[in-house]
Order: structure tokens, then sequence, then C-alpha cells
């Protein structure tokens, strides 16, 4: 289709499905991520197999003067933006309230809501006014809290404001916002919530068919390619074994 898609966290799990789905229908992906050789090789694949093309643009959604830096950067075939999917993401920890690590909770926030900020900001001048889209990437545990999920539910909570309020003050640029909230889904979230511990990350998935990364990939590419009158404000989207945060049939 010819969009010009910029993507957080492309390196892995549903930034990674994401780019290819969007690659498959043609479109130019922006990828970034932390990870600059998953980048470069996630591009390559994408270039070569000559469906969509892509651009990598490495940087850490924390950090306010690289995402500016890194976006200023783009050269100008790459500088008019479709539909930003602001996905990157993580949960760290799985503690009770009075014994989470405050480090954690400092980078779930400063990943999950400053991070979107700055990205959403910094794209801004160059997203498509009227008929640019921005997708987010928010969680059950936006819609829920559930025990030891503190940090992680807060963030994912602050996010979920923050699509409603860029809903709001981008109705009058004719810019779409779409949130959408997946349960639990097999991906590397899991291992880096247990910091490398994968006896505890597959045990999250143990027991059920969980979504998978193609699952929530395919929902965005549906909501972000509806006619420019219809807005999907919000999706939220489980495996068939989860009703929510609570009830998941093992
Ligand atoms: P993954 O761990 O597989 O992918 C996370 C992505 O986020 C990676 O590409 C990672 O790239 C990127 N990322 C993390 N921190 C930063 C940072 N500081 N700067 C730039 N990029 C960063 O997990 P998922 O694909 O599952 O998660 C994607 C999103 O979906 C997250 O927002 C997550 O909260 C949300 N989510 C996940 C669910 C699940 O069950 N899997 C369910 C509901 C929501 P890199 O490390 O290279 O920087
Ligand atoms: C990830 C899903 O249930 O771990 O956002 O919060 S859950």
């Amino acid at each position: 289709m010819n969009r010009t898609i910029l993507i957080t966290g492309a390196t892995s799990g549903f930034g990674h499905a994401i780019a290819n789905t969007f690659a498959s229908s043609g479109d130019r992906l922006i990828l970034t991520g932390r990870r600059e050789d998953r980048l470069q090789a996630l591009a390559k694949d994408i270039n070569n197999a000559k469906e969509g093309t892509a651009w990598p643009l490495p940087f850490d959604v924390r950090d306010r003067r690289t995402v500016f830096d890194a976006i200023a950067s783009l050269p100008a075939a790459w500088r008019a933006v479709d539909v930003l999917v602001n996905n990157a993401g993580l949960a760290l920890g799985r503690d009770y309230f009075e014994e989470a690590s405050l480090d954690d909770w400092d980078t779930m926030l400063d990943t999950n809501v400053k991070g979107v900020m700055y990205v959403t900001r910094a794209v801004w001048p160059l997203l498509r006014k009227p008929g640019g889209h921005i997708l987010n990437i928010g969680s059950i545990a936006g819609k829920e809290v559930y025990e030891k999920g503190n940090g992680y539910c807060a963030s994912k909570h602050a996010l979920d404001a923050l699509s409603k309020s860029m809903r709001a003050d981008f109705l009058r640029h004719g810019v779409r916002v779409t949130a959408v909230h997946p349960g639990a889904a097999e991906t590397e979230f899991s291992l880096v919530r247990f910091k490398g511990d994968a006896t505890q990350a597959s045990a999250v998935y143990a027991g059920y068919e969980p979504l998978v990364a193609k699952d929530v990939a395919d929902i965005v590419h549906y909501c972000a390619g509806t006619p420019a009158h219809v807005c999907i404000n919000e999706i939220v989207m489980t495996c068939t074994a989860q009703a929510n945060s609570f009830y998941l049939k093992k």
C-alpha cells in the first residue's frame, strides 16, 4: 500500500511481527529498537523480499535527546509518516508492592509511558495531517490491575489514559488514535520480565494456547487499514482461554 509506518520495538515479539505484516502489504517501514543488529537483520530481510522497504533507526525510547535526534536524522524520503505504532515496552519483575524494585518501576514508567510521549512528540511534525494514524500497544494490565502487577499495571493504565488524551487532542488534526490491549502472548516479554529466567517465563504460557505475535500484528494491520472516516478507538484482545487478567483456563 506504500504507506510509511514507524514501529517502536521492532526487534522482537509484536513489533517484529507488525513490521513483517505491513511489509507484506507493500508498506515502507521505519524500524526502531535498541538492538541494532536485529534491526539491520530485519531490514535486510524485508528489503531482500522486495515486498516492503525498511529503514533501521536504533534508539532508546527513554532517552529524550536520542529520540528527537534519531527522528531528525531521517532522510527526506522517510520524513512523511502515515502510521506510528508505539509498541516498545516491557514489564520487569512480579513482586508485591512493598518488595518491588524501584529501579524496575523507573524503567517501566520511563519506557511504557514517557517513551510513548517522547516518540509521539518527535514524530508528530512528520505525521500526515489529516490522515495520520497512531496505534498504541496497551495491555489488559491497563484495564484491570492484578496482584504483583503494580508498576507495570500503573504504566499501562497511564498509557490507556494517554491514548484517550491523544484521541481527544488530535481530533482537530484528523489524526486517528487506536489503543490495542492484548492479553497473554508468547513473545520475549516474560523472559524480559523474569530477567532471563526461561523456566519462569515458559511457565506463564504452560497449559493453554496463548496469543502469538502474529495475532496482534494482524489486528494492528486491520485497524490501520479501515476506511479513512473510521477509527477503532480501542480493542481488548485475549486468547480464547483468557477472559481478562483474572480468568485464565489452563
Ligand atoms: P518483547 O520483549 O518481545 O518486545 C519488546 C520490544 O520493546 C523489543 O523490540 C524491545 O527492543 C523494545 N524495547 C523495550 N525497551 C525499549 C527501549 N527502552 N527503547 C526502545 N525499545 C525498547 O515483548 P512484546 O512484543 O510482547 O511486547 C511489546 C509490547 O506489547 C510491550 O509494550 C508490552 O508491554 C505489550 N504487551 C505484551 C503482552 C504479552 O503478553 N507479550 C501483552 C500485552 C501487551 P530492544 O530490546 O531491542 O530495545
Ligand atoms: C502483558 C499481559 O497479563 O502479563 O501486558 O499483564 S499481562
